[in-house]
């Protein structure tokens, strides 16, 4: 694994301007595996004036060419997808296969449909007596979180790159080797120098100061509520444009009628994968009075074919969660659950590991609404099962929350739960186990966040209009 002493500014690596380094740790066994510069004011000023300089002749380079390299860009992905899924495995922790499949997989699709779109999107309309241009905003300030390492920093930089912007990211201070990959690739698909720069370091210092650098025209973050509430603060006192991509507590519907068995599965799946961190993990699970119990003893069931241990061996569904912080943070909301009074039918906050940031797979029955668990976003391999009386309370518990961000509704039939889906107050449904789409708008509704990624959607928010009259 290589370990860069520098940032990536203007198509090379620079030595960091300040001495502080962050280490980085191998949350399976605590160890340390690497350590990269932790970013300064000066060394963000400098990627700033490296995006800046670039901007004018990437914005006017013609959208198929930005689209051929970002096709570059995926093919260096491709070749890479062995080494980027070990160092996803070394620095977070997920099971090497679900690496290689969802970390690396799903953003090659994203940067695939990028490919396509950066080349057939229509950066012009006629609409009247006015010709519309869109335009690219400018500089990007991305700010991305260690859950999904590749895939986060993709949805950002792939569709800023179609619309013609140039890029400063600083990517969480967890799992900065994948953005250090990443930035390779980029300059290995012959992406013009100061187009995409990194800058490593600490929220506090070298993201704060990116988001309020006067440079940037547009900060994308992803991450905690209480950080994009600071940031789009930051960002409105200078009119400046944010996506804010935050986070949630989606609810799972299962209405009578549907396949339990199949429903149950895929929900406990959904929020085991990648340890439960994931924004639009489906954390309640909402089912019918009648079918309460069977489904408590299948959700139970289900979990605990969730062996936890070495994310290298491949009989390992489990890994840990990323840091110390985290495994508190998620062992807090376990032991205030069941304070609450909830009921534990599998896992618990004990550690099933001596080593390493392990939680168990975790279900919790006889969850009412007002609880904690039910409430805040736990980000860790736990689920809460709440019971309901019919379609109305169903849908009150489902809306009942600060967050809207993903959900999904399971029915005997399509119809029935497209139209449950339609009442609910969140950015995006699976009905009957739907699978990812890279086209489909990715965000939030309520205090999930602000703007949408992925597909025609996601480059729209990189995009300004100006309308000719003629
Ligand atoms: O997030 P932070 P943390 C949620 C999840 C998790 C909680 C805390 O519930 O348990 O947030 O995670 C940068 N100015 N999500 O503490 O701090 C930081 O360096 C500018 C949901 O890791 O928000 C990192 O790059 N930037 C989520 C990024 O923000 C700042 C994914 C996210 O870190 C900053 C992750 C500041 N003042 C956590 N402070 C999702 N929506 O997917 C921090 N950062």
């Amino acid at each position: 694994m290589k370990a860069h002493d520098g940032m990536y500014i203007g198509g090379e690596w620079r030595a960091a301007l300040g001495h502080g380094r962050i280490e980085v740790l191998n949350p399976a066994d605590e160890r340390p595996i690497a350590s990269v510069p932790a970013g300064t004011p000066e060394d963000v000023d400098a990627a700033v004036r490296a995006a800046r300089a670039a901007f004018p002749a990437w914005a006017a380079t013609a959208p198929a060419e930005r689209a051929a390299l970002i096709g570059a860009l995926r093919d260096v992905l491709v070749a890479r997808k062995g080494e980027i899924a070990e160092t996803i495995t070394a620095e977070l922790g997920s099971p090497l296969g679900f690496s290689e499949m969802v970390h690396v997989g799903a953003p090659i699709a994203v940067a695939s449909s990028y490919a396509e779109l950066g080349a057939s999107y229509a950066f012009e309309e006629r609409i009247g007596n006015s010709t519309v241009l869109l335009e690219p905003v400018g500089v990007v300030g991305a700010i991305t979180p260690w859950n999904y390492p590749l895939h986060q920093i993709v949805a950002k930089v792939a569709p800023a790159l179609a619309a013609g912007c140039t890029i400063v990211l600083k990517p969480a201070e967890d799992t900065p080797l994948t953005a250090q990959l990443f930035a390779e690739a980029v300059h290995e698909a012959g992406i013009p120098a100061g187009v995409f720069n990194l800058v490593t370091g600490t929220g506090p210092v070298t993201g704060q100061a990116l988001a309020a650098h006067e440079g940037v025209d547009l900060v994308s973050f992803t991450g905690s509520t209480a950080v994009g509430k600071q940031i789009g603060a930051t960002a409105g006192a200078a009119v400046k444009r944010v996506a804010l991509e935050l986070g949630g507590k989606s609810a799972n519907v299962i209405l009578p009628g549907a396949d339990l068995a199949k429903a149950v599965a895929a929900g406990v799946g959904h929020v085991m994968n990648n340890s439960g961190q994931s924004c639009n993990a489906l954390t309640r699970m909402l089912v019918h009075r009648d079918e309460y119990e069977e489904a408590v003893s299948l959700a139970a069931a289900a979990a605990a074919k969730y062996a936890s241990g070495d994310p290298l061996d491949p009989g390992t569904r489990l890994g840990p969660v990323v840091s110390a912080k985290q495994r508190d943070r998620v062992r807090g909301f376990i032991t205030k659950g069941v304070e609450e009074g909830a009921r534990l039918v599998a896992g618990g906050p004990e550690a099933p590991h001596e080593q390493g940031y392990f939680i168990a797979p975790t279900v919790f029955a006889d969850v009412t609404p007002e609880m904690t668990i039910a409430q805040e976003e736990i980000f860790g391999p736990v689920l809460s099962i709440l019971p309901y009386a019919d379609q109305d309370e169903a849908l009150a518990i489902a809306n009942g929350t600060d967050y809207g961000l993903g959900g999904a509704v399971w029915a005997a039939d399509e119809a029935t739960a497209v139209a449950f889906a339609r009442l609910m107050d969140t950015g995006q449904v699976d009905i009957n186990g739907g699978r990812f789409n890279p086209l489909a708008p990715f965000g939030g509704y309520k205090k999930s966040g602000v703007g949408r990624e992925l597909g025609p959607h996601g480059l729209a928010e990189y995009l300004q209009t100006k309308s000719l009259q003629f």
